[in-house]
């Protein structure tokens, strides 16, 4: 999955694909890359963030949307709004991504149950202006797991239907960055996704999002503590897709395709000689 952030501020590419003809051109270069799926969205969720109002991101993605589906491309909508979810289904996307896994909109779950399309339910403590103090655990792996039970058990009493649901760990949301000590929460969800995703004796398909995260940035950075920049950790970014996509991981959802959709490949053929032996 390649990322389209129609924001002027995205954590980790926002402005560069801020209007429509660069957002659309960045879309079917994705593709041309790689990439099956192009996720486009138009809020920010980088720590701190501020919400954008509907209209202004249907503004954003709307006319993205339309012209990636015209083109053929495989779409899902990054929003937490079902206006703007209803309003991309009706354009033709494949699937809604759900940051707050139908928390942050009632009408959400109800309204994917009705389309019947794919739902990315993502682990999710409250919005991005204060997430980052959420992000205390005893236990991060077994609550997530517990906290994603509890959303698949709300949403499919909503209707949806559960073979259309995809778990993600929702890394960088209300978890610390820290790769060592016990706060490493991102990676102790990433190396026990397996615990994460098996939900009600049932093992979901794992959606991941690690590309250039904030986790990456410490774990490379300088000798004087200066966390690397988030555009070059797309190597780290690869290593994790291989690493997870071995895993059995359904699909990750990364910002420079090329070197992920060839990790992707890697992976399969790892596994399939795995199952083989
Ligand atoms: N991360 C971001 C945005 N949308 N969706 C899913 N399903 N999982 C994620 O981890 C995720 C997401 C924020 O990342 P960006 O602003 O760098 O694109």
């Amino acid at each position: 999955m390649g990322v389209v952030n129609v924001t002027p501020d995205s954590f980790s590419d926002g402005g560069q694909w801020y209007g429509a003809a660069a957002a659309i051109q960045h879309g079917l270069d994705l593709v041309a890359q790689g990439a099956d799926i192009v996720d486009v969205g138009g809020e920010s969720t980088r720590p701190g963030a501020q919400r954008v109002s509907a209209e202004e991101e249907l503004r954003r993605v709307m006319p993205v949307i339309t012209e990636l589906v015209r083109a053929g491309v495989v779409v899902s909508v990054d929003t937490m709004r079902a206006q703007v979810a209803e309003a991309a289904l009706e354009a033709g996307v494949s699937l809604v991504n759900d940051v707050s896994g139908g928390l942050a909109d009632p009408y959400m779950p109800r309204l994917v149950a009705e389309t019947g399309v794919p739902y990315v339910v993502m682990h999710w403590r409250g919005h991005s202006h204060d997430m980052n103090s959420r992000a205390i655990y005893e236990d991060v792996v077994r609550e997530v797991r517990d906290e994603l039970a509890k959303r698949i058990w709300s949403v499919t009493a909503e209707g949806v239907d559960p073979s259309l649901i995809v778990i993600d760990p929702g890394l960088g949301f209300s978890k610390q960055p820290d790769w060592q000590g016990p706060d490493a929460h991102n990676w102790e969800l990433l190396t026990r996704l397996r615990e994460v995703a098996h939900i009600g004796g049932q093992d979901f398909p794992v959606l991941v999002g690690a590309s250039r995260k904030r986790h990456l940035g410490r774990l490379l950075a300088a000798p004087d503590g200066t966390p690397r920049p988030f555009a070059e950790t797309d190597d780290a970014t690869v290593a994790v897709t291989a690493l997870v996509a071995a895993e059995g991981a359904w699909c990750v959802r990364v910002h420079r395709v090329p070197a992920n959709a060839d990790a992707v490949r890697v992976a399969a053929a790892w596994r399939a000689a795995a199952a083989r032996s």
